[in-house]
C-alpha cells in the first residue's frame, strides 16, 4: 500500500536542493510525495498532513533556526488531530557542533527521528520504513522490485 509522506523546507528557509534529492529518493522508493517546497509555514505542513492523510511529516532546515521554526510544531500536529510519524532533518543548528545535544533537543520536542546533514536519503528511507511498518515481501528479499 502506498504511504503519503509530505515535505518540506521549514520557516523562511530557502534551501532547496536536500528536499528535492529526498522528493526524488522517496518517489523512487515508492512512497506518494508531498513537497510543500521552502519557505513553508507549520501550518502549511499541517493542513497538507491533514488533508492527505499522511503517514510521515519531514521537515528540513539547513539555515540554522530550525529551533525557533519548530516551536510549538507537535503541539499544532496533536491540535489537528493527525497521527504521523515526523522527522527533521538537515543543517539544524548554527554550527551543528555537538549532534548529540541537537538530536536530543529535536527529540524532545517530539520529532520521532533527527537527522544530521551527511544523512543519506537511504537512510531516511529505510528508518520510514521501519517506523512505518512496512515489512518486505518474499519477492522483495529475493530482489525484485520493491512496493510499498
Ligand atoms: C547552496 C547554499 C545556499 C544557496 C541556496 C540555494 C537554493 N535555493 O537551494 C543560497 C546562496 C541561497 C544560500 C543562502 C543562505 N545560506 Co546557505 N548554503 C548553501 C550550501 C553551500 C549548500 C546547500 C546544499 O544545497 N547542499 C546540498 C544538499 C544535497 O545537501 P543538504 O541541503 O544538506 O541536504 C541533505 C541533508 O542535509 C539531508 N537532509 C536535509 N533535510 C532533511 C530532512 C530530513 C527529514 C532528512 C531525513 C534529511 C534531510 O538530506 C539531504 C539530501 O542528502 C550550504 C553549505 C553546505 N555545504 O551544505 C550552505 C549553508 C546551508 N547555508 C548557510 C547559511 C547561513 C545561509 C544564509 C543564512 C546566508 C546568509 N547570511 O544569507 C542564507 C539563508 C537564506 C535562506 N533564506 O534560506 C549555512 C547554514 C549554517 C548553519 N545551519 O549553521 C551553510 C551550512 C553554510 C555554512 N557552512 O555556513 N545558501
Amino acid at each position: 500500500m502506498t504511504k503519503t509522506v509530505i515535505l518540506g523546507v521549514i520557516g523562511s528557509d530557502a534551501h532547496v536542493v536536500g528536499i528535492t534529492i529526498l522528493e526524488q529518493a522517496l518517489e523512487a522508493a515508492g512512497f506518494d510525495v508531498v513537497n510543500l517546497g521552502v519557505q513553508s509555514s507549520q501550518e502549511e505542513f499541517v493542513e497538507a498532513a491533514a488533508a492527505n492523510d499522511a503517514e510521515a511529516v519531514l521537515v528540513s532546515s539547513l539555515y540554522g533556526h530550525a529551533k525557533q521554526d519548530c516551536e510549538g510544531f507537535h503541539q499544532r500536529i496533536a491540535d489537528a488531530d493527525i497521527d504521523a510519524t515526523t522527522y527533521i532533518g538537515g543543517n539544524l543548528a548554527v554550527g551543528q557542533d555537538d549532534f548529540d545535544e541537537t538530536r536530543s533537543f529535536f527529540r524532545q520536542m517530539g520529532f520521532n527521528r533527527v537527522f544530521d546533514s551527511e544523512t543519506d536519503p537511504e537512510e531516511a528511507i529505510e528508518a520510514l520504513k521501519a517506523d512505518l511498518d512496512m515489512h518486505s515481501t518474499e519477492s522483495e528479499q529475493e530482489g525484485q522490485t520493491v512496493s510499498v
